[in-house]
């Protein structure tokens, strides 16, 4: 590795931030059920603590992202909380994620629902999170939509467009200046014949509608099997139009698996287009990065330190493609020698260079080692596990 890659990837790194989910410290399962975890976070104390830890490991995930029904029920009145949880543990919240799918009032619905009692009922909780974002100086609004119908005929699929588009314009008039709303799709589950806002073209028109400050969120988890992800990406980089990423990998459907433990190959192609575009434009461009993963199986913290490192792997070697070359190369479509320059970089080992950076930032050169040896675990295990014995779960 020459210095000039050291330095590149050390100034990648500089600038990835990873928002932690509050939700994947909690327990949470599988509609067929749940393994409770002794240590597993119950309360927003937990969560804002496991969040802190991961942050203090790593240096690389200073916000927390919130569901609102789960971290403020009682809405704008928990933002106090919130901020004393914040400043106690040295995280910040991050992007507000309101719910309308899990109350019974949403069987058919939140904002597509043809009720419009229950149309402005979604649309207020949704307004609220604008009021709590603003509450707690969070940028992003990110809510996701189960809107959707299990059956043909059942629905009128552009009546329910119609609705979206008006709620949203709304949600967006809402928003403070700096504030941003994120769309985010996915092809199917819990709707399996129809899904309102089921890819990136109507989250990204959508988003049109609503106004300005409304971007497209992709969830790397939300797609068909074959579906290329990054050229996705890059359209909505070229409209300018990318506002956020849930990072997760997915074998068969949204399986929430730990980032990069399918197929590392596309989380590291995704990266390359956000670097290629950096670098023909001169800067990087405003991207979001954030983790929606739930462990069922694995320890919540492990997953979330192991997750973290394979990000900062990923996209430390995804900087190091010579984009000054490949460009040539793509101009005289010499195709082996393209492909090889992306793989090339694909293979280089980045994990010396990753200790570097992490030591020169006085932090341990493995988290993982590191968390394994602060006795964190061990205590919240103790702490939590008579509380987790009894514990009501939620499916995220
Ligand atoms: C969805 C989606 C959302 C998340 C919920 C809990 O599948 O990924 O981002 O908020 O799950
Ligand atoms: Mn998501
Ligand atoms: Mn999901």
């Amino acid at each position: 590795m020459t210095e000039k890659q050291e330095a590149l990837i050390h100034r990648a790194l500089d600038n990835l931030h990873i928002e932690l989910p509050s939700w994947g410290f909690a327990n949470t399962g599988t509609r067929f059920g749940k393994f409770i975890q002794p240590a597993a976070a119950i309360t927003v104390d937990d969560k804002f603590s496991d969040a802190g830890q991961v942050h203090a490991l790593t240096g690389a995930c200073p916000t927390v992202a919130l569901h609102v029904q789960w971290d403020l029920p009682q809405g704008v009145k928990d933002a106090g909380q919130v901020k004393r949880l914040a400043e106690k543990y040295g995280v910040r919240p991050g992007s507000i994620n309101p719910n309308v799918f899990q109350d019974q009032e949403y069987k058919y619905g939140s904002l597509g629902n043809p009720d419009p009692v229950i149309r402005q009922r979604a649309l207020d909780h949704i307004l609220e999170c604008v009021a709590i974002a603003k509450d707690l100086d969070c940028r992003d609004i990110s809510p996701w939509f189960a809107d959707g119908s299990n059956y043909p005929g059942t629905q009128s699929f552009r009546r329910r467009v119609e609705w979206f588009e008006e709620a949203l314009q709304k949600v967006h008039a809402a928003l403070g200046p700096k504030q941003r709303l994120l769309v985010e799709y996915k092809p199917f589950e819990p709707a399996f014949y129809h899904t309102d806002i089921a890819d990136w073209g109507m989250a990204f028109l959508l988003a049109r509608a609503a106004g300005p400050q409304a971007y497209v969120l992709v969830d790397t988890g939300h797609h068909y099997q074959a579906q290329n992800i990054e050229q996705i990406v890059a359209w909505l980089l070229h409209h300018g139009m990318i506002g956020g990423f849930h990072f997760n990998d997915r074998r068969y459907a949204d399986d929430d698996l730990t980032l990069g433990s399918i197929d590392p190959y596309q989380v590291f192609r995704i990266f390359h287009e956000i670097h290629t575009f950096a670098w023909e434009k001169g800067k990087a461009a405003d991207v979001a990065y954030m983790v929606d993963q739930s462990h069922n199986l694995k320890g919540k913290m492990e997953a979330m330190i192991q997750t973290v490192c394979t990000a900062q792997e990923l996209y430390a070697k995804a900087a190091l493609v010579d984009h000054d070359r490949l460009a040539l190369l793509q101009q005289s479509c010499s195709l082996v020698e393209a492909e090889e320059c992306l793989r090339g970089a694909f293979w280089i080992d980045v994990r010396p260079v990753l200790r570097d950076w992490r030591r020169s930032h006085g932090l341990h050169e493995d988290p993982m080692q590191a968390f394994r040896e602060s006795g964190y675990l061990e205590r919240i295990t103790r702490e939590r596990r008579e509380r987790n014995a009894g514990v009501v779960t939620t499916y995220a």
